[in-house]
């Protein structure tokens, strides 16, 4: 029986009739957004059905990489247009006939609330199905966060809600979200599962289920998530939100509990947390996309990495490649080393397969892609290398110059350097061109950023096939120009140079580190300081005392490895104030002649994070970056910067370009002669323009 096209339509919604099945058909590309238009053609389609007494079912399916996968982003903070996604999931439920969604590729947001409105839904194997709006600042707000819990029940909602991961088509099957797997062609399993069920009365409607909500609903599974995620969800308004909303399912019925979702959904949605998420989810994209690249431009094949040095660095960046599938070839200067490094590795492996994010089976295949070796020559036919040994740009010219004379012809030669710059490296070969920094960050095989150094010489099928590799070992690549520190470190040394004058000036460590953590960062300066090693870059010589970090290093206090830092650490590694770093502070400041006076929060974040606006404000005028989205884009994946402030330039935008200009003035001559502002800051506040938007 052949389908009965309907009237041709600019529509992204299109229908066809299967028999007695109308198949209402979107095709929104790239991921069917539930836009304006599409948000109208599924009304229109489901008055089509009900107009039609030939039409006794009816199954919503996408065309493309997925089903829907969410309310269109774009138009958030816009005019409303109606139909309105509640309502329109609302016609889909009071239907007449039974409606089954077909779900492929990803059903989010949006795109779930329209399934769960939906009587059936059936889905592929491989599909995923989320509910991230979460991630958006914002909850599910087109009742999702009463239909939810009404078929997967309390827990799984409440999960999926607040944290906003996606979990798979066979979990949605165990808990009742997904009625029918079906492999192969789901659009004709859908039309026969319509046949299926066409005369079953009344229809099953969600938001009607009260089945699922009697098994779990108590206040004690909410508290125990409250409690379980606290950690999780520090700093964040829309998880609460989101387990308050699912909370109500349990407290009121149906259509009370829509209304008090709503009134959360637009407290969230008019929030400043809600906009700089949304900011961070259109930066993340576009920092892939590489500016005046020359159109016709391919990536070279990557088929075999080579990795030099297996030392923490170099064993994380191999696992990347090895779980994404890609053959490495590790290459290291002794076998001692090379053992503790591959050692570590399936260390790290295993760690993963003991939490079940892996199974043996995945670490064995991941392993048995490494090639341990000591011989250099074994990387010439390897497509990429990456080095990452010491940082000292001696050793890395010796090691460039050995593959300048083994690797094959078209391989791109990376080095994973954090300061040390890249166009010296790259003028210290015969292949400058095939040069390109990829500077991952500690743990490597954990850390999502990647900054991309482009040198003056780097080819842009190299710069491409770096960006692409990196999306591709599920990277964030970011690409940044050669300075020192590229764009995250160079950022941090203003903000590290000042909360060591704060120290000296009068502040703590731990006072410092609570403004910076009540800010929303991870850690401060020194906690940050201890956990990396106060020793990095010192220069090991214990009589030599011109700052505080030598005095705490020539005592042996090198940071959490040694149990004493900026910090005394117990055998929980619990950090507390030392009295013997503040005597080291107290004795330095009356060395160097430094009055000490009462420091304020205000102060501590002039001088540290403000400043960071500022050199930020530098990297964008010196065409570092290659937008100020990019540097927030950095910051939130490599530094913890909290994502619900959008990033250090977004916040900047929203603290106002003159407050901090205002606000540097005031501090200015406290921060010389390190400091000195940044003219594009100073043009920007003048004329009340912003840096993202
Ligand atoms: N709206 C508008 N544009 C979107 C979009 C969306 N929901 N999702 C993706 N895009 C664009 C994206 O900007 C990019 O554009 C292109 O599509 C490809 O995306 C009431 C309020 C679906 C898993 O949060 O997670 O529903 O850069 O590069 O890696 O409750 O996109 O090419 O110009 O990410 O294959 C909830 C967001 C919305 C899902 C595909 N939904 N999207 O990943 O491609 S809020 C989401 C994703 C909501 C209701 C509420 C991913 C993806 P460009 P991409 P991908």
């Amino acid at each position: 029986m052949e389908d009965v096209m309907d009237k041709p339509t600019t529509s992204p919604i299109s229908t066809r009739k299967h028999g007695d099945v109308l198949i209402i058909l979107s095709n929104n590309p790239p991921v069917n957004a539930l836009g304006a238009a599409v948000r109208q053609g599924l009304v229109d389609a489901i008055a089509e059905a009900e107009a039609d007494s030939g039409v006794h079912a009816v199954v919503i399916a996408c065309e493309g990489q997925t089903f829907f996968a969410g309310a269109d982003i774009t138009e958030f903070g816009k005019p409303p247009v109606m139909p309105w996604l509640p309502s329109v999931v609302d016609t889909i439920e009071n239907c007449s006939k039974p409606v089954v969604a077909a779900i492929h590729g990803t059903a989010l947001g949006g795109g779930l609330e329209v399934a769960l409105g939906c009587h059936y839904r059936i889905a592929v194997p491989s599909a995923k199905l989320g509910t991230p709006e979460v991630k958006l600042g914002l909850l599910p707000g087109a009742g999702g966060t009463q239909r939810l819990p009404r078929i997967a029940g309390i827990k799984k909602a409440l999960e999926m809600c607040a944290t906003g991961n996606p979990i798979g088509a066979q979990d949605g099957f165990d808990c009742g979200l997904i009625d029918r797997l079906v492999d192969g062609e789901l659009i004709q399993h859908a039309v026969a599962y319509a046949e299926e069920v066409r005369g079953i009365r009344p229809l099953p409607k969600s938001s009607e289920r009260q089945d699922r909500l009697d098994e779990e609903c108590s206040p004690a599974v909410f508290d125990e998530f409250r409690k379980a995620n606290a950690r999780k969800f520090r700093g964040f308004d829309a998880p609460e939100a989101c387990i308050r909303a699912v909370q109500v399912a349990c407290e009121k019925p149906y259509a009370e509990g829509v209304i008090e979702e709503r009134k959360l959904f637009m407290e969230l949605m008019s929030g400043t947390q809600a906009r700089a998420q949304q900011y961070f989810f259109f930066a993340e994209r576009k920092a892939n996309k590489i500016e005046g690249l020359p159109e016709n431009t391919e990536p070279r094949p990557v088929r075999k990495v080579g990795v030099i040095g297996a030392g923490t660095m170099g064993g994380g960046i191999s696992m990347n490649f090895l779980s994404a599938g890609i053959p490495v070839t590790i290459v290291e200067m002794g076998s001692e080393a090379l053992e503790r490094g591959t050692g570590l590795m399936r260390k790290n492996y295993e760690a993963s397969a003991a939490k079940g994010k892996l199974t043996a089976e995945q670490v064995e295949k991941a392993m048995r892609l490494l090639s341990p070796t000591l011989d250099f020559q074994a990387l010439a036919d390897c497509d990429l290398i990456i080095e990452a040994v010491y940082e000292n740009m001696d050793v890395k010219k010796e090691v460039f110059g050995k593959l300048d004379r083994i690797a094959k012809p078209g391989a791109i030669l990376a080095s994973n350097t954090s300061y040390l710059n890249i166009n010296e490296i790259a003028a210290s070969i015969s292949r400058p061109g095939d040069v390109v920094g990829m500077h991952f960050f500690s743990p490597a095989n954990v850390m999502k950023l990647l900054e991309v150094v482009r040198g003056d010489k780097t080819a842009p099928d190299v710069l491409l096939t770096a960006m692409q590799i990196g999306k591709k070992i599920r990277k964030v690549p970011v690409v940044a120009g050669v300075c020192h520190g590229f764009i995250g470190n160079r950022m941090l040394m203003p903000r590290q140079i000042e909360a060591t004058k704060l120290l000296l000036e009068g502040a703590t460590p731990e006072q410092i580190d609570r403004v910076h953590v009540e800010f929303g960062m991870p850690m401060g300066p020194f906690q940050m300081a201890d956990l990396a090693g106060v020793d990095i870059g010192w220069h090991r010589d214990p009589n030599r005392i011109e700052n505080i970090r030598d005095a705490l290093c020539a005592i042996d206090r090198w940071g959490q490895k040694k149990g004493a830092g900026f910090y005394d650490y117990d055998e929980k590694r619990r950090p507390s104030p030392s009295p013997v770093v503040q005597q080291i502070i107290e004795d330095f400041a009356k060395k160097q002649g430094v009055e000490r006076r009462v420091i304020t929060e205000e102060e501590i974040i002039e001088r540290t994070l403000y400043t960071m606006v500022n050199e930020g404000a530098k990297i964008l005028e010196e065409g570092i970056a290659q937008r100020a989205s990019d540097i927030d884009v950095v910051w939130v994946y490599g530094y913890g910067w909290p994502v619900y402030r959008g990033g250090p330039m977004f916040w900047a935008d929203t603290v106002g370009l003159s407050m901090i200009v205002d606000g540097l003035k005031r501090q200015e001559a406290r921060m010389k002669p390190e400091f000195s502002f940044s003219k594009l800051l100073l043009e920007k506040a003048d004329k009340g323009e912003k840096f993202t938007r």
